[in-house]
This record gives C-alpha cells, structure tokens and sequence, in this order.
C-alpha cells in the first residue's frame, strides 16, 4: 500500500520533504497539496502530477487523502493539526507544533479527545546517527552522569522577516527538544545573555545570545544562537559528564589535505546538514502510519518545546532567571 499524502504549505521545508519522499523513501507519496498561495499549490501539485485543493480544510477532509503533512508556517500550523484530528488522521507537523504553550495545550486536549496519539513533531535532530550514537553512549553509562552541555546553533544569515522572538522559538527550539530528549529531563529555568551584536544582522536581532537553561538535576545547558555568522551552517554539542566527554564530530564525510592545509566542507543550511536524520523521520512516521501506529516527537513534546520557547522568549527581556513550569503530563503522553 501506498501511503497517500497531503501537503499543507509546500515551500521550502515542503518541498525538500516532498523530493525526499518521491526520491529515496519508501510507501508513501505526496499526492495533494493545499496553499495560502494558491498559485504555488497549483505549481507543486503540476510537478508532482497531483491534486491543488483550494482549501487545507478541502485537503485534510478529502476521501483521497490518508495522512497529513503540515509545512506551513508556525502560526499557522494549530488549526490545521486539530482538524487533522478531528478527521482522525495521522499528521505530521513541522516544528514548531504552535508558537505557544497554549496553543500547544488545544491541540492535546483535541488528541486526548480523538483518545489516540496523531500527531508527530518535526523535530528531527532526534533521528540524526551522531546525536543517536552520543544518546548510547550517554544512556549506557559510559561516561557518568551528564553535568554540562555545550551547544552551538550558528546560521549563515536569516532573512529580514526573522523577527527578534524567533531566535528562541524558531532556532533554539531545536536544542531545546533535543537536550530533553538526550537528558531524560525537563528544564526549570532559562536565561538570556546578550553579548556583543555582530554588525553584519537586521537591527531588530539581539545576535548573537547565549540561552542558559538547567534541567531539574541541575545539569547546565548553554546554546549559543547566532544566525547570521556568514560562513556555515555550523550545529555544535558537547556534552561533559563526570568522567568524560562526548561531542558531535564535524559534518562532512571526508577530510581535504592539501597546501591550505587539513580541512572539510562546512554545511549551509538545515537540508544539508541533517539530510540523513530528515529521511530517517519521514520514513518511519510513514512506515509507523501504515501500520496505524504512532512514532517520533508528540504533542506533549511540542508542548514542552513551547514552554520552555516562552521562558526563553520572556527571559530575552527580563534580566536574571525565569522559571518553567509545565502542566502534568497526561495520560495519553505517560
Ligand atoms: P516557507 O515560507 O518556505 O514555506 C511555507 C509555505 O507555507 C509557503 O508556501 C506559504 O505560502 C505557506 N503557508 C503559509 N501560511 C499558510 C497557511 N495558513 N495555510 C497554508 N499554507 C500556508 O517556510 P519554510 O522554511 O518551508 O518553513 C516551513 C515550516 O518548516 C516552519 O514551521 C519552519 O519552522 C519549519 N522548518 C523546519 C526546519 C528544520 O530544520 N526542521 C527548517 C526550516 C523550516
Ligand atoms: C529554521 O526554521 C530551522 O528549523 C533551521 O533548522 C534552523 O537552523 C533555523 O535557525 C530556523 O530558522
């Protein structure tokens, strides 16, 4: 069985998606798409030799649709993920699954209603080979209890439409669940420092910063944001614990030797850097769909993202500490 799949919002992050389906995935095709623009629905569903729906609605209530994936821009993703739903369908959502935690809570009161888990999270460094391999390493013990993590999150440039919150809940996001999901832990507090700004960025960022969260065991996790350092698209992790240390290796496969000297390739943007974890996500939600169960990131974890972004996003104009707290998880999440 095929899967067949609807796109809601095919730009950038969309239509990598859909290249990676049509090319090196396995069961599933993109067979619909839905648009703001209607004029790139009609040019994506031509490319694809699809179906341009007028309407998300249209797309996600449509007979010929199985499973739902949703690439839109954050603000836009919640009524999207709850009619999905609603119309009980799988659906994959970019991150992040709402710019809030309250958003966030409508959508898993809508899951906990439809009594199942529907909804996967985008968050896919969760599926990169290098954060899996520093996870076993952690997890088997074979360093000692994490103390410190060391994070860097470096874009070569952000366009001017990157408004000065996204630095947190647009960028850091991804440390945020990854650290969570690497840790074992939830955060309680969060701190912004805000260093010299680099010349070379919109004058409403605050860039670079420096997010400093502490897990509930006091581990101490800084994640330096800085998206406009021209030369790479460059993710760096470390994490030290009490009796060594694991770090993320560079990102390129081979090493040059020559009059230059050592050196690789840097990547430059997300599609080249986490290639391979993006593939891993998308088949095995699409092979977890087909056997109508649910895998990846869920809402609670969207939630958790957003609660600590908030913190983070409060703590940008707050001097000092600002607490987290989150609700109970529920039942559906344990
Ligand atoms: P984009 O601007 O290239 O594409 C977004 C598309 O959504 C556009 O075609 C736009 O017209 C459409 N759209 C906007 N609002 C809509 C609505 N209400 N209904 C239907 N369509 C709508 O943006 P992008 O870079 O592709 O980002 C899309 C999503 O992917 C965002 O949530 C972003 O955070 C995420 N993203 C994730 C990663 C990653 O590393 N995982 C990288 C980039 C982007
Ligand atoms: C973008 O939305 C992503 O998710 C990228 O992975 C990240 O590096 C970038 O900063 C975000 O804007």
């Amino acid at each position: 069985m095929t899967l067949r799949i609807g796109m809601i919002g095919p730009g950038g992050m969309g239509r990598a998606h859909i290249e990676r389906i049509h090319s090196v995935i396995s069961g599933g095709r993109v067979v619909g798409v839905s648009d703001v623009n209607a004029d790139n629905a009609r040019a994506v569903a031509e490319q694809i030799g699809g179906t341009a729906f007028d309407s998300s609605t249209d797309l996600i209530n449509s007979p010929d649709i199985d499973a739902i994936m949703i690439t839109s821009h954050g603000p836009a993703h919640e009524p999207d993920v709850i009619a999905a739903i609603e119309a009980g369908k799988y659906v994959f959502c970019e991150k992040p699954l709402a710019p809030t935690a309250e958003a966030c809570v409508r959508i898993m009161e809508a899951e906990q209603k439809a009594g199942r888990k529907l909804v996967t999270v985008g968050f896919m460094r969760r599926f990169d080979a290098s954060y899996r391999e520093m996870k076993q390493i952690i997890d088997d013990g074979e360093i000692g209890e994490p103390l410190m993590v060391n994070c860097a999150h470096r874009n070569p440039t952000v366009p001017e439409f990157y408004t000065w919150d996204m630095a947190i809940n647009d960028t850091a996001i991804h440390e945020i669940d990854t650290m969570r999901w690497l840790l074992g832990e939830e955060f309680v507090s969060a701190r912004v420092d805000k260093p010299k700004k680099t010349s070379l960025r919109f004058e409403h960022l605050q860039d670079p910063l420096v997010l400093i969260l502490y897990t509930e065991s006091g581990v101490r996790v800084s994640d330096e944001v800085f998206v406009n350092c021209q030369y790479g698209y460059d993710i760096q992790c470390e994490v030290v614990a009490e009796t060594g240390a694991v770090r993320l290796s560079d990102q390129e496969l081979v090493q040059r030797a020559d009059k230059l000297g050592r050196r690789n390739r840097l990547t430059m943007d997300h599609n080249q850097r986490f290639g391979g974890a993006f593939v891993t996500e998308v088949q095995e939600w699409i092979t977890a769909v087909t056997e109508d169960r649910h895998t990846g990131s869920s809402s609670w974890d969207g939630y958790a993202a957003a609660v600590v972004c908030d913190a983070g996003v409060q703590a940008l104009t707050a001097d000092g500490e600002v607490p987290i707290s989150m609700m109970d998880k529920p039942a559906l999440y344990a």
